[in-house]
């Protein structure tokens, strides 16, 4: 039903991509014009990129918005002056948020843009840089607590390595545990209740990149102690970027438990990098929705568009076609993936290929009730197994056909 699409489709534009990239990529400038550039101060054209915002927020009909600190607000390298500039637009957003309606589904810090992160952020070899970091974070936890933000999200831009010639890895990786643990302890001090996320990509901006899947920040979660608190946020194009599809790192984000939230894109293996496309393949969003409808939902996750309208898309009303076709996407994805789970036999099928493990000796072995001994003489028992089809062609037919319904 209607509820239930609400439910699982908890749209959230991007702050940074559509109101802060004009087409510019690294071989040259941008090509559209916001329009809303105006004002004589970073603080007025702040203001100003506000108001486009909430206005587009508004007419699309999104239920969320995600920002970086400096992407809501002017960046500084002066800390009181930083601070002061977030403050001030956090103020102005709380106002906006009130007006519309239009809530927070995270928020974040930016800490792989300016110069001083080139060698990482919380990983960064010098102590100075470390602090530096964690004046945006608290500033940025601050900012998310105070717009009732659900969730708060660290994508790892420069945390990794270029070279190991010249880094100690454990050493990185555990002080970023201990940034991590000290981010959750300040977060669920100023009341902070929702999840804090980690964001995998294997590569770009770095050439090792430390949250590199799923599987990667399950372990470093579960190493350091942080799976409570911590959980991910599942972009389509880096799990592709790391030589999985989609729905595979959702699967095992999900499998870990730790499945938060995601940042809808397009994973186009064709591409060696991150092009943030808008989600239009609705393979992808099938499969995205059944492991979503599996795990009982996402919230208080949702569906970021992570996605930039293409360089050559250069009219105000091609920002408005990419998300609703990336809205109706995963809109479709929803209901071919509810349709699937619900009235085809997809889930019968499923379970039969495992019923030898339902019952008997299966089922104690399953359970842990058989030792390896006891496991060995049970294949005396059951004698040379069938060879039995995985029948991959007919799953496929199935999708297809409750594509076309
Ligand atoms: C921009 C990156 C994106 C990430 C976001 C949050 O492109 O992958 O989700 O920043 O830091």
């Amino acid at each position: 039903g209607t509820r239930t699409m609400r439910e699982h489709l908890r749209f959230a534009v991007c702050y940074w991509h559509t109101f802060c990239n004009a087409g510019h990529d690294p071989f040259g400038p941008g090509t559209r014009a916001f329009g809303w550039e105006r004002g004589d101060t970073p603080l007025a054209r702040a203001e100003a990129r506000l108001d486009a915002a909430f206005e587009f927020f508004t007419k699309l009909d999104v239920p969320y918005y995600c920002f970086h600190d400096v992407d809501l607000a002017p960046d500084a390298d002066d800390i009181n002056e930083y601070r002061d500039n977030l403050a001030h637009m956090v103020a102005a957003a709380k106002q906006r948020q009130r007006d519309t309606g239009v809530k927070l589904l995270w928020g974040t810090a930016n800490l792989f843009s300016h110069p001083r992160y080139m060698n990482g952020a919380a990983t960064n070899p010098d102590f100075a840089v470390v602090a530096r970091a964690a004046v945006q974070v608290k500033a940025a936890l601050d900012a998310t607590v105070e717009l009732g933000g659900e969730n708060y999200v660290f994508w790892g831009g420069r945390e990794g390595y270029a070279s190991l010639l010249n880094t100690d890895m454990r050493r990185e990786l555990d002080h970023f545990a201990r940034f991590l643990g000290m981010a959750r302890d300040y977060g669920r001090s100023i009341g902070f209740t929702g999840n804090f996320l980690i964001e995998p990509k294997p590569m770009e901006p770095m050439k090792h990149q430390y949250d590199f899947d799923s599987a990667t920040v399950a372990g470093f979660l579960q190493r350091h102690g942080l799976a409570g608190d911590f959980k991910l946020n599942i972009e389509a194009n880096h799990a592709t970027l790391s030589g999985h599809t989609f729905e595979h790192d959702l699967q095992v984000a999900s499998d870990h438990g730790l499945l938060g939230s995601i940042d809808a894109n397009r994973g186009n293996p064709q591409n060696g990098w991150d092009t943030d496309q808008f989600p239009t393949d609705l393979y992808d969003t099938v499969g995205a929705m059944l492991v979503v409808l599996r795990q009982g939902g996402l919230a208080p996750g949702g569906l970021n568009f992570d996605a930039k309208a293409r360089r050559e898309s250069t009219a105000p009303e091609d920002l408005f076609e990419a998300h609703i076709g990336g809205m109706d996407a995963f809109a479709r994805g929803l209901e071919v993936a509810h349709a699937l789970l619900a009235d085809s036999p997809l889930e019968r099928w499923r379970a039969e290929r495992y019923s030898s493990f339902d019952s008997g000796s299966g089922k104690a072995f399953a359970e842990g009730g058989l030792d390896l001994a006891a496991l060995a003489a049970k294949a005396g028992e059951l004698g040379e197994p069938q060879q039995r089809s995985g029948r991959q062609e007919r799953y496929e037919n199935l999708l297809n056909q409750y594509l076309v319904r």
